[in-house]
């Protein structure tokens, strides 16, 4: 498969790390130069850019939190003048203020550079029809693809989310090759694709999808690449520090590539910032070494991941990054038992007549312990006519499952087909009502 710029993904890893050497001691001069924010901090640690000579002096810069770019919120972690900034993106949370990106010029080069390697990585060419389907707007998904689709030629749908049955109706009608949003709103399209007599396998000309923006497992994979006939490719980003473009699959599957030459990662241990080696599990941080606008220096992430930096088989030398195994704050503590989602997604996957559409519920009512509850769509043939008998093992499987891997009980809700919410972007997969 070829490989978009091979001089930057296949430099011998001595070289790259000399380069992302330079860079940083560059960037962390830059930073201090024009940002209070981090002026104050790397005083504070007593670290200055000169100190910087290799990769190992990382570990004495202080780290970046979310809560930095909250208290700098909108401009304040800009490094340059109003004018000099082209564009701003934000996320979307849930609560609050949103985290914002700013992109000058050169930013939005370099993310077309790093999304140009994204799609080739999954096998994207000018000959391809890409059927844009993240969010255009604020998010960065939209953009992010539109830019790198388009900088190898291939012919961009710039769809944005939503409108289901017109985004299936068009991916036929104007041949659709590869399919961008988020691995939930693929299996959206399928199920849409399905009521409207659409076989999505035989009628789509889809050959692969390039999914990211939300966890997603293994099965959950499985899931998709069954129902769309396409080859899945998982891919990670950041508004922090760019958008999509970071990391992504290669036709391996076997990790994402990170782009290092302009995002140095680590991986710490979440409790005492320690720096972990190579294999090891934790969360990730990352800098920004090229960024002009906003380049974040050690950026705690909160996504737990292991690296790894052996040579892969597709013949780039840049480090992988497994498939993100959820957040540091997405533990949920329910009656003092650690509950981690995507454990629930992995056990409900592997489960027959159980569909990939759920939600988990915690609640506390008053002075009562925790409840959790896990809702999810069984099979429509359960449902046409209504197998009750059928219906009633189901459940009782899915809860004896569930108790197994989890260690706590949870009740479980089997709803008929499309009970449950589905989204066009991030699905919201955990409803906590303890916060309200
Ligand atoms: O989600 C950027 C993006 C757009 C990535 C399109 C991939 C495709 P944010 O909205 O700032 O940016 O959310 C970033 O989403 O810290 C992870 O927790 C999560 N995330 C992103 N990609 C993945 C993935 C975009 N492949 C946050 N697997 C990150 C698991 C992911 N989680």
């Amino acid at each position: 498969m070829p490989i978009w710029n091979p001089e930057c993904e296949t430099l011998p890893r001595e070289e790259l790390e000399k380069l992302q050497a330079q860079r940083l001691r560059e960037v962390v001069a830059r930073t201090a130069a024009t940002v209070p924010f981090y002026k104050k901090k790397f005083a504070e640690a007593k670290v200055y850019a000169d100190d910087i000579r290799s990769l190992d002096d990382l570990k004495r810069l202080p780290f970046t939190e979310k809560s930095d770019l909250r208290d700098n919120y909108p401009f304040g972690m800009f490094t340059v003048p109003p004018e000099q900034i082209v564009r701003i993106h934000a996320s979307s949370g849930t609560t609050g203020k949103p985290t914002v990106g700013g992109y000058t010029r050169a930013d939005i080069d370099i993310w077309a550079e790093v999304m140009a390697r994204t799609v080739t990585s999954a096998g994207v060419t000018s000959k391809d029809v890409v059927h844009n389907a993240y969010g255009y707007g604020l998010f960065t998904g939209g953009l992010g693809f539109h830019l790198g689709a388009e900088k190898v030629g291939a012919l961009v749908i710039p769809m944005s989310g939503g409108l289901t049955r017109r985004q299936v109706m068009l991916m036929e009608d104007f041949g659709a090759t590869a399919l961008t949003c988020t691995p939930s709103y693929s299996l959206v399209m399928a199920e849409e694709a399905a009521e409207m007599g659409v076989d999505f396998k035989k009628r789509m000309k889809v050959r692969v999808g390039i999914f990211g923006a939300e966890p997603w497992t293994e099965r959950m994979r499985a899931e998709i690449e069954a129902k769309l006939g396409l080859e899945a490719f998982d891919i990670y980003g950041l508004t922090e520090l760019i958008g999509p473009g970071v990391s992504v699959e290669c036709e391996q599957h076997n990790g994402m590539h990170i782009q290092e030459d302009h995002f140095l990662a680590e991986i710490i241990d979440p409790a005492t910032g320690e720096k972990l080696p190579y294999g090891e599990e934790g969360e990730l941080v990352f800098t920004a070494l090229t960024k002009e606008a906003m380049p974040v220096i050690r950026y705690r992430t909160r996504d737990r991941t292991r690296l790894h930096a052996e040579k892969c088989p597709c013949g780039r030398t840049t480090a992988r990054m497994e498939k993100i195994m959820g957040r540091t704050d997405d533990m949920l503590i329910v009656r003092g038992v650690n509950v981690f989602p995507q454990l629930i997604e992995k056990t409900l996957l592997s489960i027959e007549d159980i569909e990939p559409h759920y939600q988990i519920v915690i609640d506390r009512p008053k002075d009562q312990l925790d409840t959790l509850e896990v809702w999810v769509e069984a099979s429509p043939r359960l449902f046409q006519p209504i197998d009750t008998r059928k219906l009633d093992e189901l459940q009782n499987r899915v809860k004896t499952e569930l108790a197994q891997t989890l260690g706590v009980s949870a009740d479980i809700k089997l709803m008929g087909p499309k009970s449950i919410q589905r989204s066009e972007g991030k699905a919201r997969r955990v409803v906590d009502k303890r916060d309200m």
